[in-house]
């Protein structure tokens, strides 16, 4: 098989490359291990930057998403009881984001790109990517019991943090900057309306505590729990006592409580991997990069590197000038950076390290002071909340 751009990873990266490639009548085939029912229905992101809506709906993806998708002017810092709101659009000249899950996401991106885009294979795992360094890299793979071979002018890896592509890498020219924290996330969804109309995160002694939401229906909440938790310990009715605890307020706000169809726990991780461009090799999303999900940045992050591959591939179609698909890396990696810092700035802001003296403590509650009491402070979080600059060039 062979085709221009091999894509390997059916997630929101991959599948968003394929679709901008194919709105420029650029070919590609895309490679993803799992079945779709799997691809579909992962829970993970909630939260799309305003960069992020603007680039699905000029990719004519946006449709469902701008029926159903939830748009938030804000949102809540609790803490020691208080409630604080951030008021995106006043501290950002008019910013905002939206709540549509990633599944939502990728199942709009998998109807599209089945009905009109190139070739998506499910179950088809890439084993290794070869020869980034000649002008005919290639991916081996594994579809329906039988090895193949995707011949490509370029590979972009957005097969996610476990995949095969950044493996390409030669070990002497990779750099990797890494910080594991110590405790995770434990995450519900629950058939309940959500407590609050917009996102609330609190920081209680007893660790971190997030109301979010899918639907009008559906809440999403998430506990600090230490690294390691198995989400099974974790009782129903103790789940809702331990967030009544951490969310409580002084005023008469109440959480309330549903059924919990589904339960799981995240491990927190930063993570980059340096350069994210190997020959014709091109790394995109949680392939080169992991964040803590406090700053809801991970999957925003995967559309602003596709989006920059894209550019520089329709770019070099349209001049001749391979200069910005040689810049990958650099410009991509300016962004990843900042919502690195993001990341985890709003990780340390919120959660209870089990290590943090208490003089670090009253630092931190400092910190959300500062915040809420100061407009430039403020200014800072919506800021980077809302998003950095998309595809930035130099
Ligand atoms: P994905 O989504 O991991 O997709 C990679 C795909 O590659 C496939 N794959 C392979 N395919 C073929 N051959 C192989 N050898 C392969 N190996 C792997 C996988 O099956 C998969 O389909 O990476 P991508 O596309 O880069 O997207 C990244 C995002 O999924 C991720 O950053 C976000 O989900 C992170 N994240 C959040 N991001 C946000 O922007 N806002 C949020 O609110 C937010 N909340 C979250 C999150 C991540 C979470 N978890 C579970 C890590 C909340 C949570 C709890
Ligand atoms: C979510 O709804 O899953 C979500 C929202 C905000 C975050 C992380 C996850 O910071």
């Amino acid at each position: 098989m062979r085709t221009t751009v091999g894509i390997v990873g059916a997630g929101p990266a991959g599948l968003l490359l394929a679709r901008l490639l194919h709105r420029s009548g650029i070919g590609s085939v895309v490679l993803e291990s799992r079945d779709r029912a799997h691809v579909e229905r992962r829970q993970r992101a909630g939260v799309l930057e305003q960069g992020t809506v603007d680039v699905l709906r000029a990719a004519g993806a946006g449709e469902r998403m701008d029926r159903e998708g939830l748009r938030h002017d804000g949102i809540e810092l609790r803490y020691r009881g208080e409630r604080h709101r951030i008021d995106f659009p006043a501290l950002t000249g008019g910013r905002s984001v939206m709540v549509y899950a990633q599944t939502e996401v990728c199942k709009d991106l998998v109807a599209l790109q089945l009905e009109e885009g190139g070739p998506l294979l499910f179950e088809a795992e890439a084993l290794a990517v070869e020869g980034a360094e000649g002008d005919r890299p290639r991916v081996r793979f594994r579809h329906e019991g039988r090895e193949d071979v995707l011949e490509c002018d370029y590979v972009v890896g957005c097969d996610g943090f476990r995949g095969v592509a950044r493996k390409a890498v030669p070990a002497a020219l990779s750099r990797t900057y890494e910080r594991a924290y110590p405790f995770g996330w434990l995450g519900i969804l629950a058939d309940v309306p959500p407590s609050h109309d917009e996102l609330v995160y609190a920081r209680h002694d007893r660790g971190f505590a997030l109301l979010s939401m899918r639907s009008p229906t559906v809440s999403r909440l998430y506990l600090q729990v230490p690294a390691g938790t198995d989400a099974g310990e974790w009782g129903d009715e103790a789940i809702w006592d331990e967030l009544e605890r951490r969310l409580e307020t002084a005023d008469d706000w109440r959480l309330r409580r549903g059924t919990i169809t589904s339960k799981s726990v995240t491990p927190m991780r930063s993570y980059v991997h340096e350069p994210m461009r190997h020959g014709r090799l091109f790394l995109a999303g949680d392939a080169a990069h992991i964040v803590p999900p406090t700053g809801a940045k991970g999957l925003n992050l995967a559309v602003g590197d596709v989006v920059t591959f894209a550019d520089a591939l329709i770019h070099l179609g349209d001049t001749g000038s391979a200069e910005r698909l040689d810049a990958y890396s650099e410009t991509c990696l300016r962004r990843v950076w900042q919502a690195e810092r993001f990341s985890y700035d709003m990780t340390a802001l919120l959660h209870r390290d089990p290590a943090a003296t208490p003089f670090e403590d009253r630092v931190q509650l400092a910190r959300l002071e500062r915040i809420a009491s100061s407009r430039a402070a403020a200014a800072d979080l919506a800021e980077g909340y809302t998003g950095f600059p998309l595809g930035e060039r130099r």
